[in-house]
Formats: C-alpha cells, sequence, structure tokens
C-alpha cells in the first residue's frame, strides 16, 4: 500500500489546501485465479482482489471544474462537470471521466468539482486491472462525496457500463467486479450472467498465488478481444438449431455442448466454444477441490486452463507459454496458468514457499533465455476491495 503522507504532500503541492480536508479511497487490481474469457459469456470466474491497486486522494474544489493528476502519468488535466465527453488524447483520465459521465447519466450531482490524484501500484497493461481499478475506485468516492448509498454490485456494473460504452472496451464483468466485490483471503465465485457470487475462503497454507509478469504489452488484444466475442456469438447463432432459447455459451454445460458441437460448422469457432463450455466446468470443479484441500487438483485444473487458451482459445503467445512451460518446470510449483485477456501481461502460478526465491530465479532465467525479456514476480496476498482509507 502506498505512503499516504507523502502522497497527501504531493496532493498539497499540487492543489495546495490543509490535509485534513482530503479524503483518501483505495481499490485494488485482481488477480484471476481461473475461469477466462468466460464473463462475457454467462459464465463462472474466480478472481480475488490483490492488496495493491489504486489510491484516490480528493477534494471539493470551489468551481465546477474536474482537476486530475496522477503520480504515474505526466498527463493532468482540467474538465468542467458540464462538458464530459471522450477525447483520445485525454488518454487515462477517460477513465475517471467515463465514471463522471455514467454517474451523471443516472441523476448523480455534486454541489462542486474536485481535485484529483491518483496513484497507481498495478502495471498498466499487465492484465491485472489498473483500468478497472480506477474506474471503481473513482466510482465509490464519488459516491460517497455525494452522500449517495453505495452498492458494491451497482458500482461494479457501472464501471463496465463506462468502459463499454464510454472507453469503447467491450468488456465483461469480471474485473470491475472483483475490484469492488473482494474480501481479504477470499476468491469471489461470480456467475457472470445473473452476477450472483460467493466468498470463497482461498487457504493454500503453505503454497502462495506468485504472480509473474511478461513484460510483453498486450498490443494488439483489444480487437483479438472482440474477434473471440464475435466468434463466440457465431457459436450461439450456430447451436440455436438445437437449442432455440440459447443467448449466452455459458448456458450450455460440457454434455449439452458434446452433443450439439457438430452444429457449429466452423472448425476454428468450434474450438473456441468449447474452451468456454470446458473452462466454465473447470471453475466448478476448482470450488469442489478446494472445499476438499486439494491443491494438487487445483494446480492440475490451472493448468488446463492455460492449455485450453493456448490451444483451443488461442490467446496466450510465445511469452505466456514460455513463462508457464518455465514455471511448470520448478519444483514445489502445483500449476501456472495466464492470467486477464492474454496475448501477454501475467501468469499466475500456485508455488510452494520454500521454492519461491528458487522459482523467481528460475522462471526468470528460462523466460529471459527464450524471449529476450526480464520478467517482474509479485508473491501476492488476496486483500480487500474498494474502500475509504481512514
Ligand atoms: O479479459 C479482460 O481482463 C477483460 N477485461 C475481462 O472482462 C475478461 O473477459 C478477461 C478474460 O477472462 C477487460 O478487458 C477490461
Amino acid at each position: 500500500m502506498a505512503n499516504l503522507q507523502q502522497l497527501k504532500q504531493q496532493f498539497i503541492a499540487l492543489f495546495g489546501g490543509a490535509e485534513d480536508t482530503i479524503r483518501v479511497f483505495h481499490a485494488p487490481g485482481r488477480v484471476n485465479l481461473i475461469g477466462e474469457h468466460t464473463d462475457y459469456n454467462g459464465g463462472y470466474v474466480f478472481p480475488a482482489a490483490l492488496t495493491f491497486g489504486t489510491t484516490l486522494l480528493l477534494r471539493p474544489r470551489t468551481d465546477d471544474q474536474l482537476a486530475f493528476a496522477s503520480t504515474n502519468f505526466e498527463l493532468r488535466g482540467e474538465v468542467s462537470l458540464s462538458s464530459i465527453v471522450y477525447d483520445k488524447k485525454d488518454d487515462w483520465m477517460n477513465y475517471p471521466k467515463g465514471i463522471v459521465n455514467e454517474l451523471q447519466q443516472r441523476g448523480v450531482k455534486w454541489d462542486s468539482g474536485f481535485d484529483l490524484l491518483y496513484h497507481g501500484e498495478i502495471p498498466n497493461g499487465a492484465g491485472l486491472s489498473s483500468s478497472a481499478s480506477i474506474e471503481v475506485v473513482t466510482a465509490f468516492a464519488l459516491l460517497s462525496v455525494a452522500g449517495q448509498p453505495i452498492d458494491t454490485v451497482e458500482n461494479a456494473k457501472l464501471a463496465q457500463r463506462s468502459e463499454n460504452e464510454f472507453n469503447g472496451v467491450k468488456c465483461g464483468i469480471m474485473d470491475q467486479f472483483a475490484v469492488a466485490n473482494g474480501r481479504k483471503d477470499h476468491a469471489i465465485l461470480l456467475m457472470c450472467d445473473t452476477i450472483e457470487y460467493d466468498l470463497i475462503p482461498f487457504q493454500s497454507g503453505a503454497y502462495k498465488l506468485v504472480i509473474g509478469n511478461t513484460n510483453k504489452r498486450r498490443g494488439l488484444a483489444d480487437s483479438k478481444y472482440n474477434e473471440r466475442r464475435g466468434e463466440c456469438e457465431q457459436a450461439v447463432a450456430d447451436l440455436k438449431q438445437a437449442h432455440p432459447s440459447l443467448t449466452l455459451l455459458g448456458q450450455l454445460n460440457v454434455e449439452q455442448f458434446e452433443a450439439s458441437a457438430h452444429l457449429i460448422p466452423n472448425e476454428t469457432v468450434r474450438r473456441r466454444a468449447r474452451h468456454v463450455v470446458e473452462e466454465i466446468d473447470r471453475v466448478l470443479r476448482s470450488i469442489e477441490v478446494l472445499k476438499a484441500n486439494d491443491l494438487v487438483a487445483f494446480g492440475q485444473l490451472m493448468n488446463g486452463s492455460h492449455d485450453s487458451l493456448r490451444d483451443l482459445y488461442e490467446v496466450t503467445g510465445a511469452e505466456l507459454d514460455a513463462m508457464v512451460e518455465a514455471a511448470r518446470s520448478v519444483e514445489g510449483v502445483l500449476g501456472s496458468r495466464m492470467t486477464g485477456a492474454g496475448f501477454g501481461g501475467c501468469t499466475v502460478s500456485l508455488v510452494h514457499e520454500d521454492a519461491i526465491e528458487r522459482f523467481k530465479e528460475e522462471v526468470g532465467r528460462k523466460y529471459n533465455e527464450a524471449t529476450g525479456l526480464a520478467a517482474d514476480f509479485y508473491v501476492c496476498s488476496i486483500g480487500n476491495g474498494v474502500e475509504e482509507l481512514v
């Protein structure tokens, strides 16, 4: 977690004023443990909030301006509350602007504008939901200062809508949901069609979650992401011959899919759909094995998830595959997979605490030999969702 005293001093250096008028909010990043590319198909996901994310310092102003600053980006800017529009050159500021726009559409009003300082601890574009944490912390803070009741499920929905509509990223709800609703030492089993969820204690004992950052940016990911969504929609259209009321792939279980897969003529589309249906099944099996405290079986399901994302959904790429392969070769590792959208970004591995130093050394070296890139590692604990820090 960031040094709050230092951040308050930075805020005062930028905006002046007294320290005791600053309010501080925090939203975490997230890691998805299993259930990838299932959210927009109405399936299950199983993410957890991290202990690091985005801290937001905020204070009302006397005019109607929003003044945005960040400790991570040079770019700063001011906009009037009465003219919130998407502007490509506003870069990161389009995320908080999208939230303001979304809240305004829902009738939320403020007496004045705000000075806002963002401090992000999540590497950008690494698949750990830096954008969702900016969105969710902004929504939470702006609802708090408007004196509005805060429902963290609604918070996630409005943040997703803002990312879809204002920022034009057709993502599912997993990231915003995890960031808004995480709970220390729990992972979230979320049914993305009905938005029903359960907090599942994640007790991994001597095993730790280790995130590996490939430092390969997602790059072309957005167009590929939308392409995958389109393929899933095509599969639904084909499968309607057997299931007329089908609207999302997640509504089919593995047996139902097997019985009707022949109705999908395109082999690629069929593979995409197979990944989705089997991945949802892996999430449900994960819950069973975790309840039985069988971490070995959970590690195998993590491996199965990655292999399916590599072979059937084709969203891994050379960097993620090299890192996962290196991770699996280390003794004391129960499982390893990509996390997030893929095409770059991060892996997550379940590693025995005695093997962590060896893991970092060996995976870092093998990954570098395979790709020429340097990896970063974060040994992570599971933290809380969005909150005000006092
Ligand atoms: O890929 C990304 O993290 C998506 N979010 C998320 O919704 C989910 O589909 C995931 C794959 O499982 C964004 O793109 C913001």
